[in-house]
């Protein structure tokens, strides 16, 4: 079986690419440069794969996925996840299973109206009220994850596993937009230390 990713640097492909790293499988990367991603998403080649053309898309033999978390849980149940994913009989497991979805579910909305309607969007389409919302329900979620993450090392008392991978992305996309700097400070060294592990390493090195 071969696993293909299609990934647009400082997207949410990065998830997906951290986890098969640190899954150890081996796939192939086929980066679209950020300059040309949104015009690539159009063409008939992408829309016959992903035809919302967004990033990232899957392909794993005959499958095809697209939605980040969504595809992070399908290759920790099909392939072998070691500590990444606990065990249905842990008690990490009720929470692993929270965090992960909460880096997207939980977050994304809040995360990416902020992008949006502060940074993505040309001044004349942004919103200040948007992004003051955005702002206030982004804040209460960093509140949410610090205290989960309390004075542990990681989401779970087991250590690092996926859960982590998956909120780092939203870390990371407010770094980029400067809104983590009053991010509550077990989370600023959380962040730290994440960035820190090898796989992220290699992954964000890819140039866009
Ligand atoms: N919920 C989806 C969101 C996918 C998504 O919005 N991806 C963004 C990049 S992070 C994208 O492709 N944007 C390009 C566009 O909307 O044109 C997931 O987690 O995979």
């Amino acid at each position: 079986m071969t696993i293909t990713l299609y990934h647009f640097p400082q997207s949410r492909s990065l998830r997906v690419a951290w986890l098969l790293e640190e899954m150890g499988l081996e796939y192939t990367l086929k980066t679209i440069p950020a300059a040309t991603a949104r015009e690539y998403a159009k063409t008939p080649e992408y829309q016959a794969i992903n035809p919302l053309g967004k990033y990232p898309t899957l392909i794993d033999g005959d499958l095809t996925m697209v939605e980040s978390v969504a595809i992070m849980d399908y290759l920790m149940h099909k392939y072998d996840a070691g500590p990444l994913k606990p065990d249905v009989s842990s008690p990490d497991y009720g929470p692993f299973t929270q965090w992960l979805h909460f880096g997207e579910s939980g977050m994304g909305m809040y995360v990416i109206m902020l992008f949006a309607h502060s940074y993505l969007l040309p001044e004349e389409h942004r919103s200040a009220r948007i992004a003051e919302w955005g702002r206030a329900e982004t804040h209460k979620c960093l509140e949410f994850l610090a205290s989960g993450l309390g004075d542990k090392d990681y989401l779970c008392t087991s250590g690092f596993t996926a859960a982590d991978i998956s909120v780092f992305y939203m870390l990371y996309l407010l770094k980029i937009i400067r809104q983590f700097d009053d991010a509550p400070d077990n989370l600023k060294t959380y962040f730290d230390r994440l960035r820190q592990k090898p796989a992220w390493q290699k992954i964000s090195a890819i140039e866009a």
